[in-house]
């Protein structure tokens, strides 16, 4: 552990830690926060009232567009005097949100990205090459200053350049790859063509985070790189990532509580769900000054694993982030992340692990078509092989998800390969595709 102290705090005292610190944050954003101030008005709270880690409930929810509202620096609790970096959500939701750390900020933040890496049982004696990219967005910034907190040897590449990324992690004995779980597929695959075995080099762990990813993703990607992959999550509202990381365990991913409380609800009533039930993820920061978020609402699923973890740390688990609730496809009724999909296509022997969920609309419906590579394997022109093949993968759709979707099998290499977060989901509803 990194820091044990908080790491394997016994919950009671943890429960006290976060009161004190929640005490401490709610009055700092009342006091900066037009925003805060003016919503905790109307929900007749003041902070001074909050007692028990309960009475959060009587505060309001925070959401993106609240964030957007404020854009770039309204819902700053800290002067632009105090704000040493600023970083930004990716915006493929919309207009970008703009997140502020002051001093104090980075170095908790790079203490939890040392935690993480420490997780995911990196060392000093590491070589750790982050390539999540460098600049507005939180991976590259956040795995380099937790890289270097921990005393690892830190090769700051950034995202990009397949080639020179196999290079480097051969020519440098990388031990430890820091990228998204769909970019380090594709070093694994450019690796093959440049005649590299990875297998063979000293790579050990990945730290991959930032986009959902399955199961049999991690079996894929674990096999072709021959590491240890470790799912690591956060987002920018939140600080990026560091909120939450998977131990060597690989049973959920420990939250890191001290700093982030958190809740689980469900979307529609926005009432607490049963414990360990799944529902969506909301945080309140409980140590940041830059810009704390009060019972944000993620939009991302998940639901906290009961029981404790055989490596000792305290802190609960969340189990992987399926998606989030903008990506649920509602197939015929039922409900459909593109995540699940890829646990089913990774299990069928002859397509690769490259796919697209394509939403088209014909005559007022919501048509969905799943694209997927065939594996290199089978032959493009073999149509009975093809035919085959396709029967197969909707098959083993519509039994595992219990809905059926129309399948397409793509040639090799004609799904667009991501250097950062993967686009799963191509959406042409609104436009020429309408038939
Ligand atoms: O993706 C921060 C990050 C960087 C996390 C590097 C991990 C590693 P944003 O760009 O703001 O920040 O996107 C946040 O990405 O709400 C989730 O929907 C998704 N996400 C992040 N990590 C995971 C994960 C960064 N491990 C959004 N599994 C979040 C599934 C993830 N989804």
């Amino acid at each position: 552990m990194f820091q044990p102290q908080y790491e394997a705090m016994p919950a009671g005292e943890l429960g006290e830690l976060q009161l004190s610190r929640l005490r401490t944050v709610l009055e700092r954003v009342y006091a900066n926060v037009g925003h805060y101030r003016r919503s905790f008005h109307e929900a007749g709270f003041r902070p001074d009232q909050l007692t028990t880690l309960d009475d959060l409930r009587r505060v309001p929810f925070t959401v993106k567009d609240d964030l957007r509202r404020g854009y770039p620096f309204g819902m700053f609790a800290a002067p632009l005097h105090d704000i040493v970096r600023v970083h930004s959500s990716s915006g493929t939701t919309g207009q970008i949100t703009v997140v502020g750390y002051t001093r104090g900020d980075i170095e908790r933040w790079s203490d939890l990205m040392a935690r993480t890496f420490v997780c995911a049982g990196a060392t000093a004696d590491d070589i750790v090459q982050v390539t999540y990219g460098y600049g507005l967005f939180t991976g590259g910034l956040g795995a380099h200053y937790g890289s270097e907190r921990l005393g690892a040897m830190t090769v700051p590449i950034s995202g990009g350049n397949t080639a020179r990324q196999v290079q480097v992690l051969r020519d440098f004995g990388v031990t430890v790859l820091a990228c998204t779980p769909s970019y380090a597929l594709l070093i694994a695959e450019t690796a093959r063509e440049l005649g590299v075995d990875m297998r063979s080099l000293p790579l050990r762990v990945g730290v991959f985070g930032a986009e959902p990813w399955s199961e049999a993703m991690r079996t894929q990607v674990e096999g072709a790189l021959g590491i240890t992959a470790i799912d690591i999550y956060g987002l920018s509202e939140v600080m990026g990532p560091g909120v939450a990381a998977e131990c060597l365990h690989k049973t959920g991913l420990h939250i890191f509580e001290d700093h982030f409380l958190v809740e689980i609800i469900d979307p529609d009533t926005l009432e607490p769900v049963a414990e360990g039930e799944r529902g969506e993820v909301v945080f309140t920061t409980l140590t940041k000054e830059g810009i704390p978020v009060i019972r944000y609402r993620t939009r991302d699923i998940s639901r906290i694993i009961p029981g404790q973890c055989a490596c000792g740390r305290t802190m609960r688990r969340m189990e992987r982030v399926t998606g989030r609730t903008d990506d649920m496809l509602i197939i015929r009724g039922v409900n459909v992340y593109p995540s699940q999909i890829e646990q089913v296509l990774m299990g069928v022997p002859g397509v690769a692990p490259h796919y697209q969920v394509v939403l088209t609309k014909r005559r007022s419906m919501d048509q969905v078509e799943v694209h997927v590579e065939v594996g290199p394997d089978i032959r493009f022109d073999e149509i009975r092989a093809l035919e085959g093949l396709q029967k197969t993968v909707s098959a083993a759709i519509a039994s595992a998800l219990a809905v059926s979707v129309k399948v397409k099998l793509v040639e090799p290499k004609s799904i667009q390969r991501s250097e950062g977060k993967a686009k799963r989901v191509v959406d042409l509803r609104s436009e020429g595709a309408n038939q």
